[in-house]
């Protein structure tokens, strides 16, 4: 069975491969299915533009598509940059860091609580059948550091291991992050679905 894996990110696209790594699916990846333009996310959470995403993915290719929405929330900014987390700022990571750091430190809390949030959608025979969420808490760090992951990783300090997520590779970032939690409840799904097939 193809499962498309509908992503144009290729720093997620690393991370979900390696997660399903042992799931009874063939991943194929946006690169196999020829040019599809993007969907616009316009969903208000998530969960809305995880499903908005599968199924946009899934009625254009045909295929069974999964879809994650993701970002990174900071407690100290209301939850900030949230569901814009991708285009928040632009594109270039470095002025991303150097403006959220310039909004905590006019709070006075460079350490501010924050969390990554995954929403992850599964679409097939035209409709979403089956959904999973996974959350990881830190903390922000006093300045970016490592070179693993991608994204807003290196500003994202994980406690428990004292170190942020662009420190940690990537087997032993799936194993605690946002991302490894939802993507291995899909993949206990895809080994044993409920009504035996998918
Ligand atoms: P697709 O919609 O094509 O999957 P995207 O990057 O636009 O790609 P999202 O809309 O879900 O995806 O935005 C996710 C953004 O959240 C991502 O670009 C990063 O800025 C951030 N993000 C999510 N997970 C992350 C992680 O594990 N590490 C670092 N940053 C992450």
């Amino acid at each position: 069975m193809k499962l498309l894996v509908a992503t144009t990110n290729p720093g997620k696209l690393r991370e979900i491969a390696g997660i399903l790594e042992h799931a009874p699916v063939e991943l194929v990846s946006l690169d196999d299915v020829g040019e599809i333009p993007e969907p616009e996310e316009i969903g208000l959470t998530f969960a809305d533009n995880a499903r908005l995403k599968a199924l946009y993915y899934h009625r254009a290719t045909g295929l069974p598509s999964v879809a994650d929405d993701s970002g990174l929330e900071i407690e100290a900014l209301d939850g900030l940059p949230g569901i814009h987390s991708a285009r928040w700022e632009g594109s270039d990571y470095a002025v991303k860091f150097r403006k959220i750091y310039e909004l905590l430190d006019m709070k006075g809390k460079r350490g501010s609580s924050a969390r990554f949030v995954c929403r992850v959608a599964l679409a097939d025979r035209g409709e979403v059948i089956f959904e999973s969420a996974g959350v990881i808490e830190g903390v922000i760090a006093d300045t970016p550091r490592g070179d693993h992951g991608f994204g807003y990783d290196p500003i994202f300090l994980y406690p428990p291991l004292g170190r942020t997520t662009a420190e940690l590779d990537r087997d032993l970032k799936a194993t605690v992050s946002h991302r490894g939690r939802a993507f291995e409840a899909l993949a206990v799904f895809l080994k044993s679905p409920p009504n035996g097939r998918w």
